[in-house]
């Protein structure tokens, strides 16, 4: 709100000395309310691919007989709470795309291929078809640039869409209706620490808010990960088997009830300050940053958060979690 009223201030104030001016402020304050965009929410909606691969959509080869129920269930819950609400795009920050010489954005309107996840081809061989929101990537892109973060435009129409951005894409929003901003994830926690990467996070949040609200578009942001993320070394004969599937360990579990804790009592700053243990001990999948870009976009929010699902994948545990940004804009712009 500080920026949208800085912006109208600067319409204004050479007029303010001009008596004759009150004709044309009424407008110039019309025209700033209708250009406000907004983030209507955020969403923690992690990726593991065996949730599409349980849900059996036609885009992807390999056939399931469910699993996972849980943190499916807790998808619909989130889809149910968005289905009312309006908004033009989905932005998303994806851990598996992973990027070493700064930010990358898809750039181009409309990427499609196939996407297979390499770890577990045996689940996920998904037939893509995104259409991207160019125009408020650049936003993004320039404003990060301006902020004097390294960003590129990846216009490469070849270029394959990881599973991450896909398995969040299309568990959030199955239509696919709604044009997406696609951001990598920088591994400057790989070569510097998660200091350095949570600072780069913050930053980039801050630049993507700002683009949001200038661009006059309604907006839900993601973040796509999991939680603690130690994997178990094998997999059961039958994927789906729900007999075998638990958290790795107690501590991975006591982590990831001590973060979800924090969501549902609106701790967004406690969870950026204890971010370098949380990842390194629960070997979270925060490492890729889109955690504290998430909370960031937010404004780190006071706001309890809702939790729609919780459960383990492949030991590695998982929440789906949404801000209803929409019900606390005047507190957070
Ligand atoms: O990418 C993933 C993940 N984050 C968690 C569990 C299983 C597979 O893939
Ligand atoms: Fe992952």
């Amino acid at each position: 709100m500080a920026q949208l009223a800085a912006l109208f201030e600067s319409w204004v104030s050479p007029d303010l000395h001009d008596s004759s001016a009150d004709a044309d402020i009424a407008p110039k304050r019309l025209a700033c309310l209708m250009t406000q965009g907004e983030i209507v929410a955020g969403c923690l909606a992690p990726h593991p691919p065996h949730l599409v691969y349980a849900e059996n959509p036609p885009q992807n080869e390999p056939v399931a007989e469910g699993g996972w129920e849980q943190l499916r269930w807790g998808y619909e819950r989130l889809r149910e709470s968005l289905k009312d609400v309006e908004y033009d795009a989905i932005v998303l920050l994806s851990p598996h795309w992973q990027t070493y010489v700064g930010t990358h954005f898809l750039g181009l309107p409309q990427f499609k291929s196939l996407s297979v996840d390499p770890v577990f081809p045996n689940l996920f061989r998904y037939h893509y078809d995104l259409n991207i929101d160019v125009d408020l990537t650049m936003k993004i892109h320039d404003k990060a640039a301006e902020a004097g973060l390294a960003v590129t435009m990846m216009e490469n129409p070849d270029f394959r869409v990881d599973y991450g951005t896909i398995t969040t894409g299309h568990m959030f929003n199955p239509e696919w209706d709604k044009p997406l901003v696609v951001i990598s994830s920088n591994r400057s926690r790989d070569y510097y620490s998660v200091e350095v990467m949570q600072e780069m996070m913050i930053e980039l949040g801050k630049v993507t808010r700002e683009a949001i609200l200038e661009s006059g578009k309604k907006v839900v942001v993601l973040a796509s990960n999991s939680l603690s993320h130690r994997h178990f070394t094998t997999e059961s004969a039958i994927p789906e088997d729900m007999s075998k599937e638990h958290i790795t360990s107690h501590a991975m579990h006591l982590w990831d009830m001590r973060m979800i804790e924090y969501f549902r009592t609106g701790q967004a700053q406690r969870i950026l300050d204890e971010m370098p243990e949380f990842t390194e001990q629960a070997i979270a999948e925060s490492d890729g940053g889109g955690l504290s870009w998430l909370l960031s976009t937010l404004d780190t929010p006071t706001y309890p958060a809702t939790l729609h699902g919780y459960g383990t994948i492949i030991g590695t545990g998982n929440a789906i979690v949404e801000w209803p940004e929409r019900n606390h804009t005047e507190g957070s712009q």
